[in-house]
């Protein structure tokens, strides 16, 4: 058993910006350990200041080579940057993240952007669930800017833009699937859609689909063109975030995301411990469930009802 000195030496390597605690309790929370709960209750209170950006969208789109372009135009805007690739696929130490790394050139020698993948082990749900409280780490260490990559277009990414401040889509001009994409539940994630690799034939079509498809639904997001080819976009792409979660109506708009938050956190919470409840009760009252299954089998009660009954015995706490 770990005693509770090493956690809360982690905690305070973690307020210090120590890269290996940070890195073992992003593993400690992607493996659901429930200790990680003990990390998380102390340095909750040194979060709250880091922005969280999502860079998802199809494979291939340049996600990862964009996020590289990114960071020098970040880091001279005053952000500390850290990365973390969402990728339920691969395991931690996996090709996957040492591929990103090379894309992300010019993160590559930089020994101020933390890196790391993230998510191998995780249900979807519980990716959603471990993403929101690695960024918590990460922003209580010190980070004020965390970039988020993840790959796909389905529903981890729809999850994946409830935790992050902003959520930017990735597309390029190559796959004629990108529109698809949209259609298929981006249109609701996007503050920005960005049509990358606009050095490529193709992609002044993508951006007008796009206009056409999205720009101009009630939410009005952003879509713009870029390439990490020729650099076009990419300066006021930076700039833009950086003008949208200074905004006054971004800052109330993220206290709905906490309220979300929260919401999600209880039920999460209530569910475990319905769990944990249902089978001490089995335990407890192994006469009475006994008893009851018999007249369920004698068809006297039905199953629905006595799972009503039992349920009224957790949720009333006797
Ligand atoms: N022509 C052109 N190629 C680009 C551009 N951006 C990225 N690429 C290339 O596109 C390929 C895929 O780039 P990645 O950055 O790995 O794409 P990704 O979206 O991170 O891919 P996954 O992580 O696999 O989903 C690489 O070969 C890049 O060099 C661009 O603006 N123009
Ligand atoms: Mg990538």
């Amino acid at each position: 058993m770990v005693s509770l000195f090493v956690w809360m030496d982690i905690v305070d390597n973690i307020l210090l910006g120590d890269k290996r605690s940070i890195a073992r309790s992003i593993s400690i929370i992607d493996d659901n350990d429930p200790k990680s709960y003990e990390i998380l209750k102390k340095i909750y209170n040194k979060t709250g200041s880091a922005i969280t950006i999502g860079f998802t969208g199809p494979g291939g789109a340049g996600k990862s080579t964009l996020i590289g372009k990114l960071i020098p135009y970040f880091k001279s805007m005053g952000y500390k940057i850290a990365i973390l690739a969402v990728d339920p696929t691969s395991p931690i130490t996996g090709g996957a993240i040492l591929g990103d790394r090379v894309r992300m050139q010019s993160t590559m020698d930089d020994e101020e952007v933390f890196m790391r993948s993230f998510g191998s082990r995780g249900t979807m749900g519980g990716i959603s669930k471990s993403l929101r409280n690695a960024i918590r780490i990460l922003d209580a260490a010190g980070f004020t800017l965390i970039l988020v990559e993840s790959v796909g277009a389905g529903q981890l990414e729809v999850e994946i833009s409830k935790v992050v401040n902003l959520t930017t889509v990735v597309f390029n001009p190559n796959t004629g699937d990108s529109v698809q994409a949209v259609k298929a539940g981006l249109t609701e994630i996007g503050d920005i859609y960005i049509v990358n690799k606009s050095d490529m034939e193709g992609s002044g079509t993508l951006y007008l689909s796009l206009l056409d498809l999205i720009g101009e639904t009630p939410r009005k997001p952003l879509i713009v063109k870029t390439s990490t080819k020729t650099g076009e976009g990419l300066q006021e792409l930076c700039l833009n975030i950086n003008s949208m979660i200074k905004n006054d109506e971004w800052v109330l708009k993220q206290k709905q995301k906490q309220k979300q938050i929260l919401r999600d956190e209880l039920k999460e919470m209530v569910l475990e411990k319905g769990k944990q409840k249902t089978l001490e009760l089995f335990k407890s009252r192994s006469q009475e469930i006994n008893g009851l299954l018999d007249s369920m089998l004698n068809k006297i009660k039905d199953p629905y009802t006595v799972a009503e009954e039992l349920s009224l015995l957790i949720f009333s706490n006797k």
